[in-house]
């Protein structure tokens, strides 16, 4: 079978790496100004043909390039870890200051966690590109999914995700709660990390 991206698989990957050239300068730049990390580390993908065409079944949409690429949004996905709440923002707002893309969505899970306890600051971003996009457009736009996070919340994350998955867990009721409770401890060292952090100056 061929890809769900068909023509447009290239052009993912030259945006995926120019995103990630801005990522790894934001970095650098940081380094140079403080010594110190603008983030721990990324995680950049491009999503699987088979998942991208999974995600097309469960969301009840074509699987076409279209939908791979327009109405689902996360094609693109980029994960960055960071040691400390602030350096989410920092981050944040690096990328807000892209001239050439846009925050399409913007979902704020760090100060409105999710009722499960799920923290992460989430962007989906619009890039404008000289290349041509599924809709033939040239300029055309390409999308991004941004997960922002910190360690902790990224633990947390992973193990959650991997529960998921695991549908024939007793308890199940017990250990969502246990998971929420132990979201929100992480949270609250979170907080005193960063004020540690701001102490020591
Ligand atoms: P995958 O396989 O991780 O890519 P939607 O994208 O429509 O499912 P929504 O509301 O549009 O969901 O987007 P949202 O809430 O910003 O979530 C997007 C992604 O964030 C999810 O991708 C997960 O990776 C992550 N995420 C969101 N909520 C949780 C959560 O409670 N626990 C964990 N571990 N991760 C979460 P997908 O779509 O699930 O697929």
């Amino acid at each position: 079978m061929s890809s769900i991206y068909g023509k447009y698989e290239a052009t993912l990957e030259i945006v995926r790496s120019e995103i990630e050239s801005r990522l790894i300068k934001y970095q650098n730049d940081i380094y140079e100004k403080t010594n110190d990390k603008g983030y721990e580390y990324l995680s950049i993908r491009i999503k699987s043909d088979d998942s991208m065409r999974d995600k097309c079944r469960r969301k009840n949409v074509p699987e076409t390039a279209e939908s791979a690429l327009s109405t689902l949004k996360d094609a693109i996905g980029i994960r960055i870890v960071c040691s400390f709440v602030e350096d989410v923002f920092s981050v944040v707002e690096y990328i807000r200051g892209f001239e050439d893309c846009e925050i399409i969505e913007e979902k704020d899970y760090i100060r409105h966690a999710k009722p499960n306890g799920y923290r992460s600051y989430h962007i989906i971003l619009a890039v404008r590109t000289p290349y041509e996009d599924v809709h033939g457009n040239n300029p055309g736009t390409y999308y991004v999914e941004m997960q922002i996070r910190t360690i902790a919340m990224d633990t947390w994350a992973a193990l959650e995700h991997k529960m998921k998955y695991k549908k024939d867990i007793p308890n199940q009721e017990l250990l969502v709660s246990e998971l929420k409770r132990v979201a929100d401890e992480l949270a609250s060292c979170d907080l005193s990390m960063q004020t540690i952090r701001d102490m020591i100056g």
